[in-house]
């Protein structure tokens, strides 16, 4: 089935209105997602390869060929193959991995002066014998025949010295392989249940940053920046008056430094002045919650927007004395951008463009760091009759949300986050500002299904859309089919 972008939006519309069941509509939307993409991304090529390679043009696609390059040496005290640049850089008789059908190039660099060659049997392939130091020869061939097959020197006694090595052949297209990384979606169910009637106390809050490589869309994934591995950071919740004693703890693994600025504090930089923090190491910093409201919390380590668009915010709720107007179910859901490099919905592991997130040009839209967060993997659940609080904020870093609930009404809106003011009453869109929050409340009156949104809706198509399942009874006063009934 072929589904370009708009049938993408009008097939999501439909399975809305017509309350299709869960599971054919999920199937649905996801053949419209992969489809939408499919018809516009130019061959891509896997970036986790040579240096060499990524020297070729894109979008040369299978003719491009796959470089390496081997300096013959002595390596723990025999004759080896010592890898150059990109994967195999500094390996000694490294794998050259590559795909079926792929054009392969090796370059072979004299190392140590003696007389070398390397020689593939299985494809009668052979460089020319490089003689004295830094003499070179280069060959290739097409990787027709799948599996693992040996390269050697053929100067009689060097095979037998250490100098072999294998070629992998992978059977499929690169292009269409899957890439996976870990989960980084935050289930927006996961936060912390109302603190109820207690008096202000010291709350000691821990958070980690962690850099991983996590799954963007289904074979597609991303390194992401978090806290606490999931994105957005964890929700947070004090009381108003509460002293918070914040933990910072920068992951030995991490490569840059990473800090945390509260927009719910007060203080130099929202405590970022004091959470600057190298891999490895912990900061601590104490604040006051002083002023009741839902705040965006990120990490404001330059490149600020940097660290933001990789995934580092979240919110902290400060309740005011007593709480909020309690609800039956509390969901935890934020918007934010990615820049990569190649075109939404292409697969396999993507990079972030610096050009494209300072001119502000995102390719990925999304609710909780990734493609289908809020439609396959995690969809919000209630039944009829619940009120439904959703505490929602953006990250960003630069796109406001016009967040919109399809097919519902908000009964309470806390504008731009404030909880002390009186909140609106029966509001269909509400603005939300990059490094603001909100939060909506609803009661739901009739089953099926409804679809979170903002209402710039070109951004669905960029991967923004979540789903609110509804069981229940389907209420016919409030909406049916067809003429008004006697
Ligand atoms: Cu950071």
């Amino acid at each position: 089935m072929i589904f370009h972008r708009f049938g993408a939006v009008v097939g999501l519309m439909m399975a809305a209105l017509l309350s299709v069941p869960a599971a054919h509509a999920d199937q649905h939307q996801q053949m419209a997602q992969k489809a939408a993409p499919a018809a516009d991304a130019p061959a891509m090529k896997d970036k986790s390869k040579s240096h060499e390679e990524e020297k070729t043009d894109p979008t040369a696609g299978a003719h491009a060929p796959v470089v390496f390059t081997l300096r013959t040496g002595i390596a723990e005290g025999r004759m080896v193959y010592i890898g150059v640049g990109g994967d195999i850089d500094h390996k000694i008789n490294p794998t050259l991995v590559v795909h079926e059908g792929e054009t392969v190039q090796v370059n072979l660099v004299n190392g140590e002066g003696a007389q070398h060659d390397v020689v593939v049997d299985q494809y009668a392939a052979r460089s020319a014998i490089v003689n004295g130091k830094n003499a070179s020869s280069t060959f290739s061939f097409v990787a027709s025949k799948v599996g693992e097959f040996n390269y050697y020197c053929s100067i009689a006694g060097h095979r037998q010295a250490g100098m072999e090595g294998n070629i992998q052949v992978l059977p499929g297209n690169r292009a269409e392989m899957k890439s996976s990384g870990a989960d980084i979606t935050r289930d927006p169910a996961d936060l912390p249940g109302p603190i109820g009637p207690r008096q202000a106390k010291t709350v000691r809050i821990d958070l980690e940053t962690v850099e991983v490589k996590g799954q963007l869309d289904d074979n597609t994934t991303y390194t992401y920046w978090t806290f606490n591995g999931k994105v957005p950071g964890p929700f947070l919740r004090v009381r108003v008056g509460d002293t918070v004693e914040l933990h910072l703890k920068n992951h030995k693994d991490s490569l840059m430094v990473h800090s945390v600025d509260f927009h719910g504090a007060t203080g130099p930089g929202g405590a970022a002045a004091f959470t600057q923090t190298d891999p490895g190491e912990e900061t601590v910093v104490t604040f006051k919650a002083l002023i009741p409201g839902i705040y965006v919390y990120h990490c404001a380590t330059p490149s600020v927007p940097t660290h933001i668009t990789n995934g580092m915010y979240g919110l902290l709720l400060v309740e005011p004395e007593g709480g909020l107007p309690q609800v039956d179910r509390e969901f935890y859901v934020m918007q934010g951008e990615i820049y990569t490099v190649k075109s939404f919905g292409t697969s396999g592991e993507q990079e972030m463009d610096y050009e494209k997130l300072i001119n502000e040009k995102p390719e990925y839209f999304l609710f909780n760091g990734s493609v289908g967060s809020l439609t396959r993997s995690h969809p919000l659940y209630a039944s009829v009759g619940e009120t439904v609080r959703i505490f929602f904020g953006v990250g960003g870093p630069n796109f406001t949300s016009s967040f919109h609930v399809i097919g519902e009404i908000f009964d309470h809106v806390y504008s731009l986050g404030s909880v002390v003011s009186p909140p609106l009453i029966g509001v269909q869109t509400v603005s939300v500002p990059p490094g603001g929050a909100t939060i909506v409340d609803f009661k739901i009156d009739r089953a099926g299904r409804y679809i979170l949104v903002d209402h710039a809706l070109s951004r669905l198509e960029h991967g923004l859309v979540g789903f609110l399942n509804v069981d229940g009874p389907k209420n016919d006063s409030i909406m049916h089919e067809g003429p008004a009934k006697q």
